[in-house]
């Protein structure tokens, strides 16, 4: 399946351009209020400074995915296409669950929760929670589809150097100085898999700087429970 068709599908919320990973958070949330102001209420919160902001954003946002949520959504069938589609310009190495792109422009297709995953992880090409390595100073196109159902089962990505473990609230280990690059998407419309519609977002950022990252769920409980996985840029 050619990329382009699969983009299509995925609403590009916001370009977050991110000197240095980790650093530039501010940019990123003001991104999102702007673009998301009217619809699915995150943007807002977040917007609206790191900690109050967000965690209000998180405790009102009770609802699934519906045509107006603020992003994209896709159906059954294009998930499915979607977790089909091979990594590109990747080397995937399931043993030490590790995923290694190559080249300035860098797709990285998430999951949150895949059905048949262990609950509360991400997944990229199979894998659980995998490392992604990316060469410092790509350009990182991050799309993500949340497969998960059930209350609280919201889920979004925040870009940290702190690692883990992680409290119930990620956001207080994360601190200042995080960069949320995916706002919390709504979970499937749905608990039948095949009538669902799934939320889905995109959003760009650049890996400015080389060091280790770990990308984190920051909806309560999450990361604690193990929504997070390493993003060493190289
Ligand atoms: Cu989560």
């Amino acid at each position: 399946m050619k990329p382009f068709t699969k983009r299509a599908r995925i609403a590009s919320a916001v370009a977050v351009v991110l000197g240095a990973i980790g650093v530039a958070g501010a940019q990123g949330y003001g991104g999102y209020g702007g673009m998301m102001g009217g619809g699915y209420g995150n943007g807002a919160g977040y917007g609206s400074g790191m900690m109050g902001g967000g965690m209000m954003g998180l405790a009102g946002a009770d609802r699934p995915v519906d045509a107006d949520w603020g992003g994209g959504t896709m159906s059954s069938v294009q998930v499915q296409a979607y977790l089909a589609a091979t990594p590109t310009a990747a080397r995937i190495d399931a043993k030490s669950d590790t995923i290694t792109y190559s080249g300035r422009d860098i797709t990285i297709d998430m999951v949150a929760v895949q059905p048949g995953h262990d609950d509360q992880t991400f997944e990229v090409g199979g894998l659980t929670n995998p490392t992604l390595v990316v060469p410092a100073g790509a350009t990182v196109h991050l799309n993500l589809v949340n497969m998960d159902w059930g209350r609280n089962m919201e889920h979004g990505v925040i870009i940290t150097p702190a690692p883990p473990p992680y409290p119930y609230m990620a956001m207080m280990a994360t601190g200042p100085g995080l960069a949320q690059v995916m706002p919390l998407l709504p979970w499937r419309s749905a608990k039948d898999l095949q009538q669902a519609q799934y939320a889905s977002l995109s959003a760009t950022f650049v890996a400015g700087n080389a060091g280790t990252y770990w990308y984190v769920c920051p909806t309560p409980k999450h990361a604690e429970k193990g929504m997070y996985g390493k993003l060493v840029v190289l």
